[in-house]
């Protein structure tokens, strides 16, 4: 067995079952041999979209998922979603043939690549190392929660390997348990507190920490809240606000600003959690416990820190309380929270124009049709609140925010890696016209994979969110307005039904295809109309 094979069958040997990507010349064999060895390989048609389709479905099955690529241009054009991936700390590997001779065409410096977006580098050194590395790199992924990029030079590539025996995996240390001190300075501020708000980040979506957030969250009167990343986590629970940040309805907000402590459970309380800060009232106290040292006080300096996994931490506060009290719980805010928490239930002026519709009122009349069990991907740009804020999910496994770099075209590939991770569920793309255009070539891989996805286009015809960025100073607009776009009728070329939306009426197909066979994808294109979102405007400028 040569080095790609070996490197191929260690990958799925260690527990890789998914693998996206494009293959060339370089990563060809080590593809066919993980497909051979019982991987799953989706081809996508860019190596942009592989790579989201890989961390999305890393972050909804839970699993460690492989990207493929070519060396030196596979992997460039794959940089965007490795980035997003690795700022998000999505454990993930990216296999990526390397030439390196630097007289190649393909040749970059793959390592530095790396390193430059906060992947870890691992090269295959030699046959001698070829299993253990591969082995390592998904060790690494998994331990540390990494995207690394595991480099496969093409130079040993055809090397013979003779010992293929896979090296015991070494495993996670033990969750830390937090220090007596920290957790008594929790303990005591949770007794402290009138009005204590428990704010849920990536860090609390991992098993047993909705449980132990909502005992710890009962015995403490605590209002419950989350992250854009763990939008669903709380759901059904009674005192649960939904999103803190832009997202977060008036409501919400109120009850966060109220609050006199607020503890970020593996959530970095960071500039759209927290609205800059304005969520956070004056003299408020602010915990964050979180595993990872320098999570503490990054985003919010003035923030105490516990250092500890949320689970045990949770656990061990409780232990530690003692009789349970109401805090912040009153029927009063019970009352309220189940008549105003939903953005729907807060009345706004419709703006439809019979020609153009209200995104707000699309996305309404969205949730009202498409099934509960569903899973959600949002793309970057002046619509993203509308269905973050606007269509329900079933839980954090039905909401996949691949947010962290704030890249706009990562949202029909984020939908693709999620629908694939979670079969079971309605897949619902949200995309803005332009981000849809940026990544349109992965609508071929939706319909050739059969799934039975809904991508929603909110089509303004512009880069809304540059439009209202700049429209206001009286700049010139024409680099960032567009000429109408038939989507609808690309889609149908790419084998979706389509809809094109300009009022609610128009909606009636979306009926029929949920009730139908759901055999081919739909696309909907709705004619937005058109106005300047808060949870961007307090992002201007940064
Ligand atoms: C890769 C990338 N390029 C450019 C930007 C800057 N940018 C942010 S939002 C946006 C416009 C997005 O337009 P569209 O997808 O139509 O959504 P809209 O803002 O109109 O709702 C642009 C160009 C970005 N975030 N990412």
């Amino acid at each position: 067995m040569n080095v790609s094979e070996a490197v191929g069958r260690t990958l799925v040997e260690r527990g890789v079952r998914q693998v996206f990507g494009v293959v060339g010349s370089g990563n060809f064999h080590v593809t066919n041999a993980m497909i051979d060895a019982g991987a799953r390989f989706v081809a996508a048609r860019h190596e942009g979209g592989a790579a989201t389709m890989t961390d999305a479905y890393s972050r909804m099955s839970g699993e460690v998922a492989v990207l493929s690529v070519h060396q030196g241009c596979g992997l460039t054009n794959a940089m965007t979603g490795v980035t997003e991936a690795a700022k998000s700390r999505t454990p993930m590997v990216v296999l990526a043939a390397e030439a390196t001779q630097p007289k190649s065409n393909f040749y970059v410096d793959q390592e530095m690549l790396a390193r430059s977006v906060g992947a870890v580098p691992i090269r295959v050194g030699s046959a001698e190392s070829a299993v253990s590395d591969a082995a390592a790199a998904v060790d690494l992924a998994r331990r540390e929660r990494r995207t690394v990029i595991l480099n496969l030079p093409i130079d040993v590539q055809g090397d013979e390997v003779v010992d293929l025996s896979v090296p015991a995996e070494a495993l996670a240390a033990e969750a830390p348990s937090p220090r007596t001190e920290d957790l008594t300075r929790l303990v005591e501020a949770l007794a402290e507190s009138q009005r204590p708000v428990f704010v849920a980040g990536r860090g609390s979506r991992g098993p047993g920490c909705r449980q132990a957030l909502e005992d710890l969250a009962e015995a403490t009167g605590a209002l419950l809240a989350t992250s854009a990343v763990a939008k669903g986590l709380f759901n059904g629970n009674e005192w649960y606000l939904d999103v803190s940040g832009g997202f977060s309805s008036p409501l919400a907000a109120e009850l966060i600003v109220g609050a006199d402590l607020i503890v970020g459970w593996g959530c970095a309380l960071n500039m759209w959690t927290m609205r800059h800060g304005r969520l956070i009232g004056q003299g408020t106290r602010v915990i964050q416990v979180d595993l990872d040292p320098d999570a503490i006080g990054s985003q919010r300096p003035m923030a105490e820190g516990v250092i500890g996994d949320v689970r045990a931490t949770a656990r061990a506060a409780l232990d530690r309380i003692g009789e349970p009290v109401p805090g912040y719980r009153s029927d009063d805010i019970r009352r309220r929270i189940v008549a105003e928490i939903r953005w729907r239930d807060v009345p706004y002026e419709d703006d439809s124009t019979g020609d153009r519709i209200d995104a707000r009122t699309l996305s309404i009349a969205l949730d009202d049709l498409l099934p509960d069990d569903r899973v959600l991907s949002i793309d970057s740009g002046n619509f993203m609140g509308y269905p973050s804020m606007y269509l329900s999910v079933p839980d954090e496994w039905g909401f996949c925010f691949t947010q962290a770099y704030q890249s706009i075209g990562l949202g029909l590939a984020t939908a693709i890696g999620a629908a694939l991770a979670r079969p079971d569920r309605l897949p619902v793309a949200a995309l803005g016209d332009g981000g849809a255009l940026m990544s349109i070539a992965e609508m071929e891989t939706v319909a050739r994979l059969g799934l039975p996805m809904v991508v929603v286009i909110y089509n303004d015809e512009a880069y809304g969110a540059e439009v209202h960025h700049f429209g206001p100073d009286g700049h010139n607009l024409d680099i960032v307005e567009f000429p109408p776009t038939d989507i609808a009728s690309i889609a149908r070329g790419f084998g979706f039904e389509a809809v094109t939306v300009r009022e609610v009426s128009d909606l009636s197909p979306v009926a029929d295809w949920v009730s139908g066979d759901r055999g081919r994808p739909l696309l909907i294109d709705a004619k937005v109309t058109s106005r300047a979102s808060w949870w961007l405007e307090e992002a201007f400028g940064h």
